[in-house]
């Protein structure tokens, strides 16, 4: 092979090269010590004219300078291609999926409570799981011994310490440090220590609302409550207040929204007691409000169709996504 030979068959070579390995081959036939086709051209170079060295020699060495960058050049592109794979990226493969987090539906309808309540004026505050008896008893016109106390079965950390059964217990918090005229919701987890069933667990939520002021009556009760469950559920949704007990309101009621032909039992309600207003040094005289607690859980349920409380606590996620 002559000078031109060699030049067309290398690159030619180096071209079709399918791997490293291969690649070396292809260099030890063409630039190897002993028996490499150039190399052998550069070795007999002494043996030649004068003339035929001045015309081969520049030509020799020129294409060992370009044979070596070529076989260079072919040797980044394997190490380049191997770090992403042997094949490269093939740019019509599907993209891998990736998978987005979403809300709890128990997110969803808290989220959904604060803004119609914030559109009502109301804002929102939060207070602590763990209570003391005096918050969520004493004060709320639950003295130890009162039988009214068993309405409500209760996770005791100690004599004095309670995880809280209602929302309620923020009511007085919040009075403690405010004064009237307010409005406000309380979002919050509350614990109770009884048999679970599908419409009861032993952990879950209730949206407490207060309003306080002069001239607060049960009618703005009664217009606040209805107004929001029409923005809940829906324009013409029926609601309906029953006369009802708890120790911290006087009158209590108990309300109900009808769905499906079905009344249903949402939340606990009425006007605040004037015991619980002494508690927190306001005059029951002057001072009037509503106060109301509703199960988070409940409503979601109704409004989602969900058959059974347990689900939500689950972590099944064939529940979970489908909100
Ligand atoms: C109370 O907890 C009162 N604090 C409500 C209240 C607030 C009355 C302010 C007056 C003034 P009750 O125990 O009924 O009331 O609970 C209120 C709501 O929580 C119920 O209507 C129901 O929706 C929900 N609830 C009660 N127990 C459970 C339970 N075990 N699992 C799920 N939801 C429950």
């Amino acid at each position: 092979m002559n000078v031109a030979e060699i030049r067309k068959s290398a690159l030619e070579d180096v071209k079709k090269a399918k791997n490293v390995k291969a690649l070396e081959v292809i260099r030890v036939k063409y630039l190897g010590r002993k028996d490499g086709e150039l190399t052998k051209i550069l070795r007999s170079l002494k043996d030649l004219s004068v003339a035929e060295r001045k015309e081969i020699g520049p030509a020799a060495n020129e294409l060992r300078g370009d044979l070596e960058e070529a076989f260079s050049k072919k040797l980044k592109e394997f190490s380049a291609s191997s770090k992403r794979g042997v094949v490269g990226i093939d740019i019509t493969m599907p993209g891998k999926k990736i998978a987005v987090g979403h809300l709890h539906p128990l997110t969803i309808i808290e989220n959904r409570i604060k803004e119609i309540f914030n559109s009502l004026n109301f804002s929102v505050v939060e207070g602590p799981e763990a209570e003391t008896d005096y918050y969520n008893f004493d004060a709320l016109n639950i003295p130890a011994n009162h039988p009214a106390r068993d309405m409500w079965d209760t996770f005791w950390i100690d004599s004095k310490k309670l995880l809280r059964t209602h929302t309620s217990p923020m009511q007085i918090r919040y009075m403690e440090k405010h004064q009237p005229p307010f409005q406000i919701i309380v979002p919050g987890r509350v614990f109770r220590f009884e048999a679970t069933d599908a419409s009861h667990e032993i952990n879950f939520h209730q949206v407490e609302g207060l309003m306080v002021g002069e001239r607060v009556t049960l009618a703005n009760f009664k217009y606040v409550i209805t107004e929001f469950f029409r923005q809940f559920f829906g324009p013409g949704t029926h609601v309906r207040f029953r006369p009802s007990y708890f120790p911290f309101v006087e009158p209590g009621l108990e309300v109900d929204v009808m769905l499906n032909g079905n009344w249903l039992e949402v939340m606990g309600a009425g006007m605040v007691h004037p015991k619980v207003f002494d508690a927190v040094r306001y005059n029951p005289r002057k001072i009037r409000g509503f106060a109301f607690g509703m199960g988070l859980e409940r409503l979601a349920m109704i409004k989602y169709k969900i058959p059974d409380i347990r689900l939500f606590y689950s972590g099944d996620l064939r529940f979970t996504n489908q909100f």
